[in-house]
């Protein structure tokens, strides 16, 4: 069997916002392995260009480039109306772009860094969903896969407003498919815990002594094993819809509830 016909289903352009964080190049490269079209959506226009021409020097990739702050509502939709012909039929969108920022208890961070939050996990992944799933829709094919976290089921402390943007994304996910019935549009929330990522370098604004910490003497999991479970999901016949995965390693679980003690 070849690696191809392993899969009952493959995307013909797949979209994926956060295209060039760590995440966001796993998928690159496997739906890139694949065949499918790609739009890779960044804000740093060197890095997703630079990720577009290895593919397209790895793999002959068709891949277009998209150039926006997912802050930036305008941008965004003047990025996904100038999208060429070949590249417009979305099928696949992932909605990766995503961060944590602070470990502070909810009386002492900052509150920038909640919106900013709020802004790109929850109000970007929104618009952007909204924007493309009338095409989905229309032409009864497509698959919204979004990138939530185990933060969104498992509060702990200072996850605080992170936590609540991914359990957001959790239910959003799943109130997608109830408007979905009927349509052939897929919806799933990919649910990673641990991962070893940028993703604590960016929560602790680049002490990377701090980030190590948070992965170092246990067995992590990686980008690559996230990418296996989204290539998964995409894949299967369209009959098959994955709600949620939530995936943690090994060396990760869970802790008992608190509970405060009196002297
Ligand atoms: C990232 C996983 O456990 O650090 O979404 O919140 S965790």
């Amino acid at each position: 069997m070849s690696y191809e016909n392993r899969y009952s289903y493959i995307p013909q352009t797949v979209l994926i916002t956060g295209a060039t964080g760590d995440f966001g190049q796993a998928f690159a490269e496997r739906f890139a392995a694949l065949g499918c079209r790609l739009v890779l959506a960044g804000r740093n226009e060197r890095k997703v260009k630079t990720l577009a021409s290895n593919l397209e020097s790895s793999f002959n990739s068709k891949i277009h480039s998209c150039v926006f702050d997912m802050k930036d509502k305008a941008g965004m939709k003047a990025a996904l109306d100038a999208l060429p012909a070949e590249f417009a039929a979305v099928d696949l969108l992932i909605n990766n772009a995503g961060l944590g920022l602070g470990l502070e208890p909810a009386y002492e961070c900052s509150l920038e860094d909640w919106e900013t939050m709020i802004s790109v996990n929850n109000t970007a992944m929104v618009q952007m969903t909204r924007f493309i799933l009338p095409g989905m829709v229309e032409r009864r094919r497509g698959h919204v896969i979004n990138i939530g976290s185990t933060a969104g089921s498992y509060p702990y402390p200072g996850g605080n407003v992170y936590c609540a943007t991914k359990a957001f994304v959790k239910q959003f996910s799943l109130s997608l498919r109830a408007d979905l019935t009927g349509t052939k549009v897929r919806v799933s929330n990919i649910e990673p815990g641990m991962i070893e990522t940028q993703f604590s370098r960016v929560r602790f604004k680049g002490d990377d002594e701090k980030a190590r910490k948070v992965y170092e003497n246990t067995d992590n999991l990686h980008t690559e094993d996230v990418a296996e479970a989204v290539v998964w999901c995409a894949t299967l016949p369209p009959v098959f819809n994955v709600n949620r995965i939530e995936i943690m390693p090994t060396t990760q679980s869970f802790g008992p509830l608190a509970v405060e003690r009196f002297d």
